[in-house]
């Protein structure tokens, strides 16, 4: 295993806002942890899609073993995309719904992506046979989302662009493959389609090795964002070191994640013309390090690009809240060059 990087930092090109947009107790309904938030500005406001776990506490989690007892995807609004959030007065989808498929146990990490004015979903999912990745349109009105393809096992995190691309639709994703790649190394992948339900042509995007402060895993995030020099793209990048102990809940928590940056070509979003050699995100806060589930997790699900350039990226911060971070496109674009 290469050794583990002891401290990484945000590029100070990044402004995070000092306290999470999203805490559990905003939820109108029963929320432990509130997390993995995909964004996108629709209609006039912005629209996110978030996890919730929920049914216990910390302190039950610790001294009773009490585990969680579902999780649901929700929906809230916002005029400014900070704060404000009106929250639908249900879940989109609960784990315990009895009239849900038994084969599925539960959906989560939503990502949201608007194409041709449609909104879709590409949806975790953890069913009986294995990590499967969903995708799915998600009704006009917000309340209800239609299936309309499922990923083979295991295959759970999924980002769609925004637009087709060479006339088809393209998704990030990224295959388990534990017996060929030992201590979870997982990869980029990129697949097309022509319908958004038959996913093809699949090629290797970016590989862990490619991530220089990463020995585990890395995986897509938020959908990719069209600029006038590529598609400027987030992946979550993790490391690990089994001499970490109990950082969160759990007896213990061995990884980091954070946020990396690259650029793919805009016709051809298979090569990656840039890949920003830091992270860009990393956790240092007292909600992303020292508090929260699970201790040292940036997880972006969201990004929207401004009229005035500003980049907004949302990520789950420790599996526990909804933190906002900006920067300038150009301050991204320069470390992409
Ligand atoms: C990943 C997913 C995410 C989570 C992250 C850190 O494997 O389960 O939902 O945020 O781990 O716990």
């Amino acid at each position: 295993m290469p050794p583990v990087l002891p401290e990484l930092k945000t590029h100070p090109c990044i402004k995070k806002r000092e306290k999470p947009i999203i805490t559990a107790s905003d939820l109108p309904y029963p929320c432990s942890l509130v997390f993995n938030a995909g964004v996108v500005k629709y209609r006039g406001e912005y629209i996110m899609v978030f996890r919730n776990d929920y049914g216990t506490s910390r302190e039950l989690y610790e001294n009773e073993n009490k585990k969680f007892a579902g999780t649901s995807i929700g929906v809230a609004r916002s005029k400014n995309g900070i704060d404000g959030w009106v929250f639908d007065s249900v879940p989109l989808a609960d784990s315990n719904d009895p009239c849900k498929d038994p084969e599925l146990k539960r959906y989560y990490d939503p990502r949201i992506t608007i194409i041709d004015g449609k909104l879709y979903l590409c949806l975790a999912a953890d069913t009986r046979h294995g990590l499967q990745g969903a995708i799915a349109e998600l009704s006009d009105d917000l309340k209800s989302f239609r299936i309309i393809s499922m990923s083979v096992p295991d295959n759970r995190n999924m980002a769609l662009f925004p637009e087709k691309i060479g006339g088809e639709y393209v998704r990030l994703e990224r295959p388990m493959p534990v017996y060929s790649r030992n201590n979870e190394k997982f990869d980029i992948w990129i697949s097309r389609s022509p319908d958004l339900i038959y996913w093809g042509r699949s090629k290797l995007l970016l590989g862990t090795e490619s991530v220089n402060w990463v020995n585990d895993k890395i995986g897509p995030t938020a959908p990719p964002v069209k600029t006038e020099k590529g598609w400027l793209t987030l992946f979550h990048a993790v490391d690990r070191d089994d001499s970490r102990g109990k950082n969160g809940w759990e007896q213990s928590w061995k990884k980091r994640y954070t946020a990396g940056l690259m650029l793919l070509d805009c016709e051809d979003p298979s090569k990656v013309i840039a890949l920003y050699d830091k992270p860009l995100i990393a956790p240092e806060t007292p909600e992303e390090t020292e508090e929260g589930f699970r201790h040292n997790v940036i997880f972006p699900c969201g990004m929207v690009l401004e009229d005035d350039g500003e980049v907004k990226i949302y990520y789950g911060a420790s599996d526990t809240c909804v933190c906002l971070a900006t920067a300038k496109l150009d301050d991204l674009l320069e470390l992409l060059k």
